[in-house]
């Protein structure tokens, strides 16, 4: 059973202002019938260890902090590893965070006042907009702002940003990041905060996993591991059902018997955490598919039916960090009470906190292992059916064909 451990009142109204009552933003089966013939329905298939990468990142670890930052106030900057295209960046040093972003005083490059652990680089600045570089989400609320790019990054790529902010629950403003100094080498570097470092940065401790011992390795947890992909655009949200599988069985295994009855992988993975059979939501579990995002106002489902995302609200749904396992000592705090706080708020009978072995085993595997192999990795599948307009690539091979 998924144990629920009391968190400090700024982070339980933090996670209740972002759970208030689910606006019906989006009416399933209440779509308008097509006017261009019945599509076919696909069955699409994606195992736990496909999350997206390379494109959802926090702005700051709300595990170790918590702060409001104005959308105006971001300077997002991508070392792309890319000499050929630097005549508009700038020399960079992005720093990484073990506690609070930029200590205590938003201060950069003093040992005295925050961690020194950084990469320099060559950065160039990105703009946001729907059409540009990226944007600014808010599933988590207001203060607990992700980024999602418009580019994926990988390899040796480096991200970064600086940002004026007002940490929760203190006065005054921080400025993280943003300072050019002159270094050690004549050269004026930007510091920033450093949200993705090179690959080669980060590496595994003698068992192939990561380990947070590894200061690199802490800034993993920026990005954003709980966003799939279905490949599929303008999905038809009267059509689509989802279920979540264990392993490969017939017939699947969609569920997990517990003392207090079957409790369906899809509540498990936090996606059904009220019971809107009445046609009002409320706190429960109906076995289907809950319309809207944990964040309030902005109208998102869990499912963005026109770009195929699906989105599971835990930052880690196929491992949460949550319970006795992730306390420093028993009955204690929690280590990750962002985590807690999130899964608290899911209201779930159970999650996926036990070993490997057993009926809600965790994966952990997915999220800190090295090198991460599908054959011996995977574990959960989400299935999901929906009718859905062809692809664009698929218009363009049929126009092809027709020539
Ligand atoms: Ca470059
Ligand atoms: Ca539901």
């Amino acid at each position: 059973m998924t144990e629920y451990f009391p968190v400090s009142p700024s982070r339980v109204n933090r996670i209740a202002a972002a759970a208030v009552p689910l606006a019906l933003a989006f009416c399933f089966g209440c779509g308008k019938n097509s006017t261009t013939g019945p599509k076919p329905t696909t069955t699409f298939s994606i195992a736990d260890i496909d999350y997206t990468k390379g494109i959802y990142y926090f702005l700051y670890d709300p595990n170790l902090d918590q702060l409001q930052i104005d959308n105006a106030d971001i300077r997002l900057y991508l070392d792309d590893y890319n000499y050929s295209n630097d005549q508009n960046s700038i020399p960079g040093r992005a720093f990484m965070d073990a506690g609070l972003t930029g200590g205590p005083t938003g201060t950069y490059g003093d040992p005295g006042a925050s961690d020194t652990t950084s990469v320099r680089g060559t950065f160039t600045v990105l703009f946001p907009g729907v059409y540009q570089d990226y944007e600014i989400l808010e599933m988590y609320g207001p203060n607990d702002k992700v980024l999602v790019l418009r580019r994926q990054i990988s390899g040796e790529q480096a991200l970064a940003v600086t940002y004026g902010a007002r940490r929760v629950g203190q006065s005054g403003t921080l400025q993280i990041g943003g300072q050019d100094k002159v270094e050690y080498d004549g050269v004026t570097r930007r510091y920033m905060k450093l949200l993705r470092p090179p690959a080669s940065r980060v590496q595994p401790d003698p068992s192939g996993y990561y380990n947070r011992d590894n200061l690199f390795a802490r800034t993993r947890d920026l990005e954003l591991k709980d966003f799939y992909q279905l490949s599929a655009q303008h999905i038809d949200p009267a059509t689509f059902q989802l279920t979540i599988r264990r392993g490969v069985a017939l017939p699947p295994v969609t569920s997990i018997l517990t003392p207090s009855g079957v409790v369906p992988h899809l509540e498990v993975l936090g996606l059904d955490s009220y019971d809107q059979s009445s046609g009002t939501p409320v706190r429960g579990h109906d076995g289907k598919l809950d319309w809207a995002y944990l964040g309030p106002g902005n109208g998102q489902t869990f499912v963005d039916f026109t770009n195929g995302i699906l989105f599971l609200p835990d930052p880690r749904p196929f491992a949460p960090r949550i319970g006795a396992a992730y306390r420093a000592t028993p009955g204690g705090a929690p280590l990750f009470p962002f985590d807690q706080a999130v899964s608290n708020a899911l209201f779930r009978r159970d999650s996926l906190v036990g070993t490997a072995s057993t009926a809600n085993g965790a994966n952990v595997a997915i999220y800190d292992k090295y090198v991460v192999q599908r054959g011996i990795d995977a574990v959960y599948y989400i299935d999901a059916q929906f009718t859905a307009a062809p692809l664009l690539l698929q218009h363009s091979q049929q126009a092809a064909v027709q020539r």
